[in-house]
């Protein structure tokens, strides 16, 4: 059975989950059932990264402990995917045992390979991207990525030998062109790359708040070295082999592409591992030409979205509204724009209507697969197959859309005996093949399909118009129109 291991980013704790992280996680669990309804042997994780400077910062304006601030928050992530209807199969935190373990171990075999070696840095660091920085990437003495203060650093150090993997990279980026997803971004990275890779500090000898570097009991992990190997502590490595590895697919935003497709396959070729297959890079949510983001306090709050529209339509909205590596713009009128348009409109009439006209027909519903010529099927797998949800969705909408065009120019209303009989079962087989390309998107509304259709919710190989043995009863409609 071919096997799927999807990611995303595990996000800071440092305040709710926000729209850009319920985006990343609701487009890893789109194509984490995708997979999964393809037969993969699929797993998906999520989780929270619990360590570091600006966590212990955070912390303390709370006046809690870290450990207090970090189980408070990283639960809020929790109960925020449980309603998103997020269908994670582990969510790791770096606070964990089995977190801290593997980070010791990795940490060891990259000290074995030679890799590690005693420093000191001088430098700039911005605490709330806790990254390093070189005066020379400064842009007006603030931090090229958000823009923040940034701060003077010496302090003693160990370094990675990053720069010892500089041709490995590159070399990796060539054989395999999807790494970087899309591919276009990959171009951005090898011009970096070749302008020379420095050697990353990777401890901190005045953070506490984080794991114990194992060669020096003064020193903690650097958080973002801690962190990225959470896709492998969540594998159960190193008490035994990760099954999943390497990672299929690497969800993350560009701000942390860097991280993903450069340091994180570095210092997996250091410990002996093969990089993961894929970095897939989405756009970043923008209001009024600012990253939404929790440190700027533009975010707005996904969960309160889900109240007035409804968990799926926010889903669909997430993927529907702009190509995945492109940035966009959030606005409510948007929201309702789509879910009024496309959802309530186009697929919540379209069952409303199939459902209608079916439950006044008696007798076998049969006839000859017209529709089926519409469905898409194989384009829409590969648009899957290659992460392109947006397009899969664009896809999928085409068929709802040449399925309501059916019945508009059939008008089963005016039809008899097998006319009308070949009309209803080419609308009902096509509700019934949506529900289930549907279901990565929108799980609850494929099952409520399913359920006026009366059918269980059907796997991939049931996308073929067959014969109807089940019965149709027409239920509450999907979706209510805000005004
Ligand atoms: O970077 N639009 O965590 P983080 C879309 N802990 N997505 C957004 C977004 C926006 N405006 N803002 C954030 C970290 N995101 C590290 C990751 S991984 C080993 C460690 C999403 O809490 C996007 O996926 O800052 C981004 O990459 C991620 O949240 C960063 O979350």
């Amino acid at each position: 059975m071919p096997k799927f291991y999807v990611t995303t980013p595990i996000f800071y704790m440092n305040g709710k989950p926000h729209l850009g992280h319920a985006y990343a996680v609701t487009i890893a669990d789109v194509l984490a059932r995708w997979h999964r309804l393809k037969g993969d042997d699929t797993f998906f994780l999520t989780g929270t990264d619990e360590h570091g400077e600006k966590v212990e910062k955070k912390a303390i304006e709370e006046g809690l402990s870290p450990q207090e601030h970090v189980d408070r928050l990283s639960e809020n992530f929790r109960q925020a995917w449980k309603k998103l209807n997020i269908s994670n199969s582990d969510f790791i935190r770096t606070t964990e045992k089995r977190h801290e373990d593997a980070v010791k171990h990795f940490v060891k075999l990259m000290h074995d390979n030679g890799d590690i070696y005693e420093g000191v840095y001088e430098g700039w660091y911005c605490t709330p991207d806790e990254t390093f920085i070189p005066e020379s990437q400064l842009i007006d003495g603030k931090c090229p990525e958000c823009g923040r203060e940034v701060k003077k650093l010496k302090e003693a150090t160990y370094y990675f030998r990053l720069s010892r993997y500089q041709d490995k990279l590159l070399e990796y980026y060539s054989e395999n062109p999807d790494f970087i997803l899309p591919r276009k971004r990959t171009s951005e990275i090898v011009n970096r790359i070749k302008e020379g890779l420095k050697d990353l500090s990777m401890t901190r000898p005045s953070v506490r708040w984080g794991i114990q570097f194992p060669f020096n009991e003064k020193h903690t992990v650097y958080v973002w070295v801690d962190a990225l190997i959470n896709y492998l502590s969540a594998l159960g490595w190193p008490g035994s082999e990760p099954k999943y590895w390497p990672a299929d697919v690497h969800l993350v935003g560009k701000d942390i592409m860097w991280f993903h497709s450069v340091i994180w396959p570095a210092m997996l070729m250091s410990a002996g591992f093969k990089p993961p297959k894929s970095v897939l890079v989405h756009g970043h949510y923008i209001v009024e030409g600012k990253k939404m983001s929790k440190s700027l306090g533009n975010v707005t709050d996904p969960l309160e979205l889900t109240d007035k529209y409804s968990v799926d339509a926010l889903r669909y909205f997430f993927v529907r509204e702009f190509p995945l590596g492109d940035d966009g713009d959030f606005s409510e009128q948007l929201l309702k724009a789509r879910n009024n348009n496309e959802l309530a409109s186009d697929l919540g009439n379209l069952i409303y209507r199939v459902l209608t006209l079916t439950e006044k027909f008696e007798g076998k519903l049969e006839g000859r697969p017209e529709l089926e010529k519409s469905l898409e099927l194989q384009t829409f797998q590969d648009e899957m197959d290659r992460c392109d949800t947006y397009r899969a969705l664009e896809t999928l909408w085409r068929f709802i859309k040449a399925s309501n065009k059916y019945i508009n120019d059939t008008k089963p209303w005016e039809l008899k005996g097998e006319e009308l009989s070949n009309a209803l079962y080419n609308s009902v087989e096509a509700c019934r093949i949506i529900s289930i390309l549907i279901s990565p998107f929108m799980p609850e509304t494929a099952e409520k399909i399913g359920k006026q259709l009366g059918i269980p919710l059907g796997r991939l190989e049931d996308c073929r118009f067959s014969e109807i043995n089940y019965l149709p009863k027409k239920g509450a409609p999907l979706f209510t129109r805000v005004d």
